[in-house]
C-alpha cells in the first residue's frame, strides 16, 4: 500500500513494536551528498559503473584503479555528515523496546550519528584489510603508489567491504536475519532491494508476520510487496514519522 500520510494502524503498530529490524541503503546517506550506488559516477569515475569497480576482477586486474576510487569515495565520505534520517533512526533505539539497525552502506555516519551495534553486511570503506591474511591494517608505510602493502606479508591492501561475489560476513548476515525473523516492524530505507541477500531481509520480516515498511524516494522491487510503502526522502519522513507515532 503507498501512502502519502500515516494511517493510524501504522502508528499503532510502531508504538506497540516490541522490536524493530531496520535495512538501509545508500539513499538514507544521499541527503549527506554522498551518491547512492546506482547513481551515475562523475568526474574522473563517469566512465566507470560501481558494480563493475566493486568486485575481486576489477581489483585483480587493476589494484590502483580500484584502491584510488575507494580513495575517491572516502573523500565524499570525510566530508558527508550524518542527516536527518540518520539522527532519527538514532533516537529510534530509545523510542522502542529493542532495535536492530542493519545497513549495506560502508560510510559509517549511522555510527556517526549515534547509533549503537550497527550491523555493516558490506563492511566499511574506512577500514582497509591485507588482500591475502584477510586481516585489518590499521597502519602502513606510505609510498606514492597505490594500493599499499601489508606490513606484516607484503601483499596488498584493499579495502575492507564486501564486493560482488564476495561472502558476506557470516556473524553479521546472522544477526540481521535473526532480526528479520523475530521482528515486529521491519522498515526498509534508501534501498532498491537490487542486492542479495541483503534484500531477502525485508521479504523474510514479511513471511514471519512483521509489518514491512518502505521508506524510498522511488519505487523499488519490493514495493509491492510490503504492507506500507512510503515515497519521498528518508530525511523528511523518518523524523515525521517517529515524532507522530511517538508524541513528545
Ligand atoms: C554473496 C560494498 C554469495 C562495496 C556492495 C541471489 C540472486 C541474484 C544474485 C545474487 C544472489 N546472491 C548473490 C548474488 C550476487 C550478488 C547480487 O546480489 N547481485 C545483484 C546485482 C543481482 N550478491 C553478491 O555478490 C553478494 N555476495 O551473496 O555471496 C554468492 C556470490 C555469488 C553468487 C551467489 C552467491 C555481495 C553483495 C555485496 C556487494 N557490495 N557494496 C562498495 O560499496 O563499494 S553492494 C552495494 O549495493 C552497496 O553496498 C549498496 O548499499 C548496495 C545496495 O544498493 P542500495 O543501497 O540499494 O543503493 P541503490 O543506489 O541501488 O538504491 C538507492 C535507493 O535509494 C534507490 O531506490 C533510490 O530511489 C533511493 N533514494 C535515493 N535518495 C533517497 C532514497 N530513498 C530515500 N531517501 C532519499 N533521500
Amino acid at each position: 500500500m503507498m501512502i502519502r500520510e500515516f494511517d493510524n494502524v501504522l502508528l499503532a503498530t510502531l508504538r506497540n513494536a516490541r522490536h524493530v529490524a531496520v535495512l538501509t541503503g545508500a539513499g538514507v546517506s544521499a541527503e549527506s551528498g554522498i551518491p547512492t550506488f546506482r547513481d551515475a559516477q562523475t568526474g574522473l569515475w563517469a566512465r566507470f559503473r560501481a558494480e563493475d569497480l566493486a568486485t575481486p576482477e576489477a581489483f585483480e586486474r587493476d589494484p590502483k584503479l580500484v584502491w584510488d576510487w575507494y580513495a575517491w569515495r572516502r573523500e565524499i565520505v570525510a566530508k558527508a555528515a550524518p542527516n536527518a534520517g540518520h539522527a532519527a533512526l538514532a533516537r529510534l533505539a530509545g523510542l522502542v523496546p529493542r532495535l536492530t539497525l542493519v545497513t549495506q552502506n560502508v560510510d559509517g555516519l549511522h555510527q556517526q550519528a549515534g547509533s549503537r551495534d550497527v550491523i555493516e553486511l558490506h563492511g566499511n570503506i574506512h577500514r582497509s584489510k591485507c588482500a591475502r591474511e584477510n586481516l585489518v591494517i590499521d597502519s602502513w608505510q606510505d609510498v606514492k603508489d597505490s594500493p599499499p602493502r601489508c606490513p606484516r606479508c607484503g601483499a596488498l591492501l584493499r579495502p575492507d567491504v564486501v564486493w560482488f561475489g564476495e561472502m558476506l560476513p557470516a556473524a553479521a548476515l546472522e544477526q540481521a536475519e535473526a532480526a528479520a525473523h523475530s521482528c515486529d516492524v521491519f522498515l526498509s530505507v534508501g534501498t532498491s532491494a537490487a542486492v542479495y541477500p541483503a534484500a531477502h531481509l525485508p521479504l523474510t520480516a514479511r513471511d514471519a508476520g512483521a509489518t514491512v515498511v518502505e521508506v524510498n524516494k522511488d519505487p523499488t522491487r519490493i514495493s509491492g510487496a510490503v504492507t506500507y510503502s512510503l515515497r519521498g526522502a528518508s530525511g523528511e519522513i523518518l523524523p515525521r514519522l517517529f515524532a507522530v507515532a511517538w508524541p513528545m
